[in-house]
């Protein structure tokens, strides 16, 4: 009966009543095991694709390439108003925005668009789509 004793102990440890005296304490382990397997996070990205920072009266980064279908996501960090308007196609126009304020874009279609910020001479950018 010390089979019984050591394997009743067992699933006391396991935090288990104990209903039955079987040999099913290999079973009441794994819930002990679940614990380690969520180590090794990535990195974060100090923007995200697709992201681009207004910030020292410049779209940084000026140029960024996304697929059709992605979000361009402008985001103000400057104390000054913007604003991102295409200067080609007008797919997109948005109105001044203040700091800590963001403006979105999601991409229909393939090509490449220029934009800029109207009340900024130079302050310029540009957005590859592809398929
Ligand atoms: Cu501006």
């Amino acid at each position: 009966m010390r089979k019984t004793a050591v394997a009743l102990s067992l699933l006391a440890l396991a935090g288990f009543a104990g209903c039955g005296d079987d040999d099913e304490d290999t079973t009441s382990n794994a819930p002990a095991e679940t614990t380690t397997s969520q180590t090794g996070a990535a990195p974060a990205p100090e923007a995200a694709p697709g992201e681009v920072i207004m910030k020292g009266i410049r779209f940084q980064p000026a140029e960024i390439t996304v697929k059709v279908g992605d979000t361009v996501t402008w985001k103000n960090e400057d104390p000054v108003d913007h604003n991102a308007v295409d200067e080609d196609g007008g797919q997109f126009k948005s109105e001044l925005f203040g700091e800590g304020k963001t403006y979105e874009f999601k991409t229909t279609k393939a090509g490449v668009i220029n934009y800029v910020c109207t009340v900024h001479p130079g302050m310029t950018g540009k957005i590859t789509v592809t398929e």
